[in-house]
């Protein structure tokens, strides 16, 4: 980081210095725009502005439960920046929820957005409630509160949020009726849809089916495929979901997933059986993985640990890994168990899942890494093409949607290898990834004056 940069990022700390989350994700690309400074100096200003979300709502989200008692939980929206489009990205609903994770998410969404090549500008938001346990009534009652605020801050051409860790279908759903009730309109307010009211073909497979075409793309850099790969993914949501599938598809083994209480290590690895099974657990029933391991013979369930915590997933060997529950759930010394376990590619299905310290590591010993906002921007980028159906009023079928989130992935993946390359750092999807979705937003900010 040059000395400027270098101020940038000390301004960042010094106004917010409880926000470590936000911090990293800005470290990140801070530490990889120097070059691209030097071709274009004036666009340090676009920096210090970028830092800055233009507007930060913090609501109140009042709701009862079933038995009658009152409950209040924090509701957020972060609306980064809007220079390439109207504010877009998901809203999560878990109990770690605050300003410094909703930030983070907010910034690295916009550089991801920019990449998609579609014109959506970066937001996310949010709630600290936390879904489990809860009955859909209570599911529903939140839902509706959360969006008699939110409602009258969004809208189809201003900010379009979709769903994120605990915003799935069914909480889409009950914010959109809310919605369409309140503003008295059906616009394409809200992605992640059902299909009957807007919603999107391939939507829901869509950031773990991108996440594999991103990978596929990574490994044939270096001649090699998914074909016979084995495959540790964590989490076993919506991304590790459809991230299973699609490796599945490319001739490859899954072999691990995982949730907050522990992961399984299924040897023979999860056929589109046992996915399907565990597809039913996590959307229908709601129940945990530790199930999976009661369910089916020769697998191994490892509760996961309090801190100290070494995530004891990732000592799983096997030729890919693709991170898809949380962020930080990879640090330095998790990576090093990877890399002494053969990993050859490691691409972030989750946002911001591997620490600085782990991305080093994987780095100096040559495995392709890919950084979330280049390998899960699949979901968003048919977030936007959602979008495009409903401001069309018409519907895409699934090969039509499959196709162009196939060949927005294969071309976030060049654009990327590519940039790096121009600028010196060939094999550096995080500097390519970075540099190329900044300059679009810089040059867009630069033409429109800086607001
Ligand atoms: P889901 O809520 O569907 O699934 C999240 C999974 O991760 C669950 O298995 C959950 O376990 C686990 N998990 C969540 N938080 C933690 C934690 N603190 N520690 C351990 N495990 C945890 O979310 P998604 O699959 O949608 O999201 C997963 C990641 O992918 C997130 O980082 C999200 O930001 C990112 N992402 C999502 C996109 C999307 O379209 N949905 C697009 C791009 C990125 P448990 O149920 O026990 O909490
Ligand atoms: O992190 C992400 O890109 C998402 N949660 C998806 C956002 C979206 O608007 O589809």
């Amino acid at each position: 980081m040059n000395n400027v940069i270098k101020s940038v990022y000390d301004s960042v700390i010094a106004r917010d210095p409880d926000q470590p989350e936000f911090h990293q994700a800005v470290e990140e690309v801070l530490d990889s725009l120097g070059p691209a400074l030097e071709d274009n100096p004036s666009h340090i200003d676009v920096v210090k502005g970028m830092v800055e979300p233009e507007r930060v709502i913090q609501f109140r989200v009042p709701w009862y439960d079933d038995d009658g008692q009152l409950h209040v939980n924090r509701g957020f929206r972060v609306q980064f920046n809007s220079a390439i489009g109207p504010y877009k990205g998901g809203l999560r609903f878990h109990p770690s929820v605050n300003l410094s994770i909703l930030k983070f998410l907010g910034f690295e969404q916009v550089f991801k957005n920019s990449l998609t090549g579609l014109p959506m500008g970066g937001g996310k938001g949010g709630s600290d409630f936390d879904p489990k346990g809860r009955s859909d009534a209570e599911v529903k009652r939140f839902c509706q509160s959360f969006m008699s605020e939110l409602w009258r801050h969004i809208g189809a051409d201003l900010d379009v949020p979709a769903g994120d860790i605990g915003v799935g279908g069914r909480e889409i759903g009950f914010l959109f009726g809310m919605y369409r009730k309140l503003a008295n309109e059906f616009t394409g307010v809200l992605t992640g849809k059902g299909l009957p009211y807007g919603g999107s073909l391939i939507r829901p497979e869509a950031t773990g089916y991108g996440l594999v075409y991103f990978a596929r793309e990574m490994l044939a850099t270096k001649g090699k495929s998914f074909d016979g790969a084995t495959v540790a993914i964590s989490g076993s949501g919506n991304v590790a979901q459809f991230a299973c599938e699609k490796v599945l598809d490319l001739g490859g083994r899954p072999v691990t997933m995982s949730d907050s209480s522990g992961y399984i290590f299924d040897a023979k690895g999860i056929d589109r059986e046992k996915l399907s099974w565990i597809m039913d657990l996590k959307n229908n029933r709601r129940g945990r993985i530790k199930e999976y391991a009661e369910n089916f013979d020769g697998v191994e369930f490892t509760e996961s640990k309090p801190e100290p915590n070494l995530n004891q997933l990732w000592r799983t060997q096997g030729d890919g890994a693709l991170p898809g529950a949380t962020q930080n759930e990879i640090n330095g010394n998790e990576a090093k168990m990877l890399v002494d376990g053969g990993v050859i590619a490691v691409a972030e299905g989750a946002n911001m899942p591997c620490t600085p310290e782990a991305v080093e590591v994987f780095q100096k010993n040559g495995i392709l890494f890919a950084p979330g906002k280049a390998s899960n921007a699949g979901g968003v980028a048919t977030s936007g093409l959602e979008m495009s159906q409903n401001s069309l009023r018409m519907s895409w079928t699934r090969e039509e949607v499959d196709q162009k989130l196939e060949a927005i992935m294969v071309n976030i993946h060049k654009n990327a290898f590519e940039t790096a390359e121009r600028y010196g750092m060939p094999g550096d999807y995080v500097a390519g990834a970075n540099i190329a979705g900044f300059l679009k937003v810089a040059e867009s900010t630069m033409a429109q004056g800086i607001l």
